[in-house]
């Protein structure tokens, strides 16, 4: 059989917002997934979500919520976890590598010990795990962006 490293997933074109798919033999230290979109002019914000599972009800756990937020007065980015419906403390980065109508290429990586996000080619923030890398399984996109491509790549 081949080696997992040569299973790839097919990139997804132009997906509809909110979009939630799984994430083919789940994340492990280096998988990278690639977003490609334009935030809407109107944003308030949007979230990536690296999720253990897709259920509704419950809510499941999310290992690394992303949300860049455009609609307070100092638009930021918050990154925390979901644990058994409970949002542990939030980080937050001021500066938004990001505003309303740009286009955007946001790549995360992800290392044995925390996941790496770029933002048009300059890193941007490094966000160390609190539940395990290997319980997520899937990936949801919410929120205020247009999606042009969603990639998913195994750099080692
Ligand atoms: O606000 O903050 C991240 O710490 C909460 C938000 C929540 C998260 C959370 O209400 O919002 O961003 O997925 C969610 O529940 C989203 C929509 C203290």
């Amino acid at each position: 059989p081949l080696p997992a490293a040569f299973i790839l997933q097919p990139p997804v074109f132009h997906p509809v917002v909110p979009y939630v798919t799984t994430i083919f033999g789940g994340l492990r230290a280096g998988k990278m997934v690639m977003l490609q979109g334009v935030v809407t002019r109107d944003a308030r914000k949007f979230q990536v979500d690296f999720q253990c599972g897709c259920s509704l009800h419950p809510r499941p756990d999310i290992a690394i919520h992303f949300n860049p937020r455009f609609h307070t007065t100092n638009p930021h980015v918050i990154c925390n976890t979901l644990h058994h419906g409970r949002w542990q403390a939030e980080a937050r980065w001021p500066r938004l590598a990001l505003e309303r109508g740009d286009s955007f290429l946001i790549l995360f990586l992800f290392g044995n010990e925390e996941m790496k996000v770029s933002v048009n080619g300059q890193h941007f923030l490094h966000y160390r795990y609190r539940l395990p890398l290997s319980r997520v399984d899937t990936l949801g996109i919410f929120g205020d962006i247009l999606v042009n491509a969603l990639g998913f790549l195994n750099i080692n």
